[in-house]
């Protein structure tokens, strides 16, 4: 297992938070997402056999925050 912290832009409430855990969270091979409104950021656990960072990023993305 393999830890990420990826910086997210654009959450601004508590929703927005929920909905980036989601989208990581749904991902194959995560195995736990911790996202802080404060730090603008969301730390995540996942196995690098069935998913890469550059996935991670593109769900964060999708889910409408921009990922660095
Ligand atoms: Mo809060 Mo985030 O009302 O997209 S869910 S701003």
């Amino acid at each position: 297992m393999e830890n990420v912290t990826i910086k997210v832009g654009g959450m601004s409430c508590q929703g927005c938070v929920k909905n980036v855990t989601g989208a990581l969270s749904a991902l194959d091979g995560v195995a736990g997402v911790a996202v802080s409104l404060e730090a603008g950021e969301a730390k995540v656990d996942f196995d690098p056999a069935r998913v890469t960072p550059a996935a991670l990023k593109s769900a964060i993305e999708d889910a409408g925050f921009d990922a660095t």
